[in-house]
């Protein structure tokens, strides 16, 4: 299965290099599709009175074009190194979790194939800019599929980056080899920890967000569309992940920064453990300063001063860093090959995003500078210039390593300056366009912008025609490129002292890191071979699958079914393998401190357990936020009215009419069944650990019979709400309650077939060796009752 080109090879390949060789490809074609919209647009801003694009065609190009960068292209194209680099440089031999590893990509793909769909659906796609502001993302203003499907697009890859971020955690954490200290693990890996740990906090909540505007948009629930909701809920929703969003796009780019200054400089970074302190201070702040987006809503002027000042000290560790970098530069022998002036250019684009940033972040300038192309201007520096010129150093970098071939100097010298040139024309310009507002699709002659916009225009066209130049290269070079050898730029990371292309295995056995050189135990050789083992169709099926279910959703239930259907099947595939040993676990990683006793499967699951707590945390808060905000909340339990209300009557409102509450007694004998189930599942790990098959297989059982059981008390439970008119379009009230404790239940049901294939397992007697299957499944089960511990007073008690 080694052939380069076989098309088998790469739909089920599981493994890291391949999946960040896939990640690269497509993000650059999503970049490319990203940039050809931009490009567009531009032509229509070029002079005034324009109208190639209506309103509605230009707003929808806008709107993918930025949803498509700014998700599509600069995180996964961070992944795409990630995925190639990390696991070499801490020298494991792959990810903790390949085939989940390569599910991330599959639904990445489709996920980005969705959102071009969405754009081509009758209607047209999404064209509420990339904030998607509430109101307007609701079916009363934006009616059309396209809008849904970009939802669920966005969500698809939502899941997709919490699998990564519990691989890349774990692996880091786990898979280090013997001696690579933290103190001693590369910064470009360590930039990678700190996007994925940022992600980990972030992406949960934009589900959570999304989860609700679905639920709005396809059951007719009314988030954000009431007063309760709206707007504001919306927007604390979006920000509390869109600040740190762009933390997280800044943070591979840093650390791709830190491996490419160094290497070109001959020296190492100057100020390592400051950059980790400034890092690590950055991702904390990252999540306190998401109000500064909302400085013109009704925020209080209080909540506003916080915001501004946190603001400006996140700016604070970002200059710890420049300084550091800058100094090391200064301090060091500086060779100006393609990847370095590419580093430079991020620099320099850093430092004009991120003076302006502060400007920003001052009130006062704000409400002047707000919803104009001065805000474009700063956000294209810092995202489009930064991040960007960094990856494409990183392609630069990397290229030699990875095809085992030189690429043409002289082309990327090019490259670079007329990108920087056209780079710098396009934004420069519109720090002078403070007056003109962003999503305007014409403006009128006598506003006097159309000098700046005439060179943006030319600049975008300069920047997006000299990729091709770029393309070229690479293509040329992959065939004739002169040989790389090892280690083309003299770097010291462990992707350096191993031959370019890397065999497939990476190492033999993990290399021993010293503390003056590192060992490989049995050297590393070319030949090692490629094991048929690690091919798995399943993830790409399981991501095809996932696919026709939203759209099914979105547009033709039917499609939907078969979906489900094809998800099903595969994941009945997946256990399968699992059943009969293949991808069991590989030797494990060294776990050094803090893991040492941890296995890389349940530091996994806790980081999976981590990101769900964000999910719920987040959806509970919408409901706490709209309950307060409302004035007509069913009032808590009135004592007099205890009775009637045991026994799941209706309650009087105080304006007459009858009010719903929940009934108590069948949430207090659900409470205690699925408390009951916690205690089973314990059984059963503790049999399992003693060797008892008997105690196991009963111990399963009861959890499974006592999981159902909820479900069935549920369904009986919200048959009779609905018979009462407590439906899903009868209010916030019973919206929010469906809505969360239906998406607990949908947990219980995941719980539920999990626990079915234990028990398979336990019949064929899998378990001789291991129980690690029962006891993270235990943990997640125990966590799905834990929610509901707090679910349960929530609604059916306050
Ligand atoms: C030096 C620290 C920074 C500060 C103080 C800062 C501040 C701000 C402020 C206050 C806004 C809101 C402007 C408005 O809508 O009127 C803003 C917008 C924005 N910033 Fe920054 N920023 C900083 C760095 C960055 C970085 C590093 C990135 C990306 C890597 C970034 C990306 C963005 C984006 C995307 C927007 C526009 C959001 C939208 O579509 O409305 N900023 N920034
Ligand atoms: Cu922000």
């Amino acid at each position: 299965m080694s052939e380069t080109f076989s098309l088998k090879r790469w739909l089920t390949t599981t493994n890291h290099k391949d999946v960040g060789i896939l990640y690269l490809v497509t993000s650059f074609y999503f970049l490319f599709f990203a940039g050809f919209l931009a490009m567009n647009f531009r032509v229509q801003l070029f002079s005034p009175n324009q109208s190639i694009f209506t309103a509605s065609a230009y707003n929808q190009a806008v709107t993918t074009h930025g949803l498509m960068m700014i998700l599509w292209v600069l995180s996964p194209m961070g992944f795409a190194f990630a995925n190639y680099v990390v696991p070499i440089q801490i020298g494991a031999r792959d990810m903790a979790f390949p085939r989940l590893n390569a599910l991330s990509y599959w639904l990445y793909l489709f996920s980005g194939l969705l959102l071009v769909s969405s754009f081509f659906l009758p209607g047209g796609g999404a064209d509420v800019g990339w904030t998607a502001y509430a109101p307007l993302n609701t079916t009363k203003y934006t009616p059309q599929v396209g809008m849904t499907v970009a939802a669920m697009a966005l969500i698809t890859l939502v899941a997709s980056i919490t699998m990564s971020t519990i691989n890349f955690i774990t692996t880091i954490a786990r898979e280090r080899a013997q001696g690579m200290t933290w103190s001693k693990m590369p910064l470009f890996t360590w930039g990678i920890l700190y996007t994925v740990i940022m992600m980990l906090f972030a992406f949960p909540p934009l589900g959570a967000g999304l989860l609700l505007l679905l639920s709005d948009r396809i059951l007719g629930t009314m988030f954000f569309t009431s007063n309760a909701g709206g707007d504001l809920l919306w927007e604390n929703f979006f920000w509390f992940f869109g600040h740190p969003e762009v933390y997280i796009l800044l943070a591979p780019a840093l650390g791709i920064l830190f491996e490419i200054v160094p290497a070109f400089s001959k020296r190492p970074i100057y100020g390592r453990k400051f950059i980790l302190g400034a890092f690590a201070l950055a991702s904390v702040i990252s999540f306190i300063v998401w109000g500064h987006h909302m400085f013109a809503t009704t925020e209080t002027a209080l909540v506003k001063e916080i915001f501004s000042a946190t603001s400006v000290a996140i700016s604070l560790p970002f200059e710890i860093v420049t300084i550091y970098l800058i100094v090391t530069l200064l301090k060091g022998s500086i060779r100006l090959s393609t990847p370095m002036l590419f580093a430079l250019g991020a620099i320099y684009m850093f430092i004009i995003g991120g003076i302006t940033g502060v400007f920003n972040a001052s009130i006062a300038l704000d409400y002047q500078f707000r919803g104009s192309y001065w805000v474009v201007g700063h956000f294209h520096f810092v995202m489009g210039g930064t991040v960007i010129f960094a990856l494409l150093g990183a392609l630069y970098f990397w290229f030699p390593k990875i095809t085992g071939r030189m690429y043409n100097e002289k082309l990327g010298k090019i490259h670079f300056f007329i990108s920087a040139i056209g780079f710098t024309m396009i934004y420069f310009p519109m720090f002078f366009l403070f007056d003109m507002p962003r999503r305007i699709f014409t403006y009128p002659a006598t506003a006097g912008w159309d000098f700046m916009n005439h060179i943006a225009t030319i600049g975008g066209f300069t920047f997006g025609s000299i990729q091709l130049l770029l393309l070229a290269n690479m293509l040329l070079s992959l065939r004739r490129g002169s040989p790389a050898g090892t280690n083309p730029w003299g770097g010291w990371t462990l992707e350096w002292l191993i031959p370019s292309p890397p065999p497939a295995q990476d190492f033999e056995v993990s290399p021993k890191i010293g503390s003056e050189e590192i060992v490989f135990p049995k050297g590393v050789s070319a030949e090692l071979e490629d094991v048929e083992e690690s091919y798995t169709p399943w993830p790409l099926t399981i991501a095809i699958g996932t696919t026709l279910g939203l759209l099914g959703v979105a547009m033709f239930l039917p499609l939907a079914i078969l979906g489900l259907a094809v998800v099903l099947a595969s994941l009945v595939g997946w256990f399968r393998d699992n059943l009969r040993g293949k991808f069991a676990a590989k030797a494990e990683g060294n776990g050094m401190w803090p893991f040492e006793k941890v296995s890389h499967e349940k530091l996994g699951t806790w980081v999976f357990i981590t990101a769900e707590m964000m999910l719920f945390s987040m959806v509970v808060s919408g409901y706490v936020y709209v309950r307060s905000n409302s004035a007509t909340w069913p009032s808590p339990l009135l004592v007099s009215n205890i009775l009637t209300h045991l026994q799941g009557g209706t309650i009087a409102a105080p304006g007459g009419g009858e009010m719903v509450i929940h009934n108590i007694v069948l949430g207090t004998i659900n409470t205690l069944v699925l408390v009951t189930s916690s205690l089973s599942m314990a059984l059963a790990l503790n049999a399992i650990k003693k060797g008892n098959m008997k105690g196991l297989k009963i111990g399963l059982l009861a959890t499974f019979a006592l999981g159902a059981a909820f479900m069935v008390i549920k369904g009986y439970e919200w048959a009779g709400l609905y018979a009462e008119g407590f439906t899903l379009t009868s209010g916030l009230p019973a919206a929010s309650y469906y809505v969360t404790v239906g998406l607990h239940g949908a947990h219980v049901i995941a719980g539920l077939i999990v626990i079915a294939f234990l028990i398979a397992k336990s019949y064929k007697n899998g378990f001789t060796e291991s129980y690690k299957g029962v006891e993270n499944t235990g943990l997640y089960w125990h966590m799905v009752d834990v929610i509901w511990l707090f679910l349960f007073p929530l609604f059916y008690l306050l």
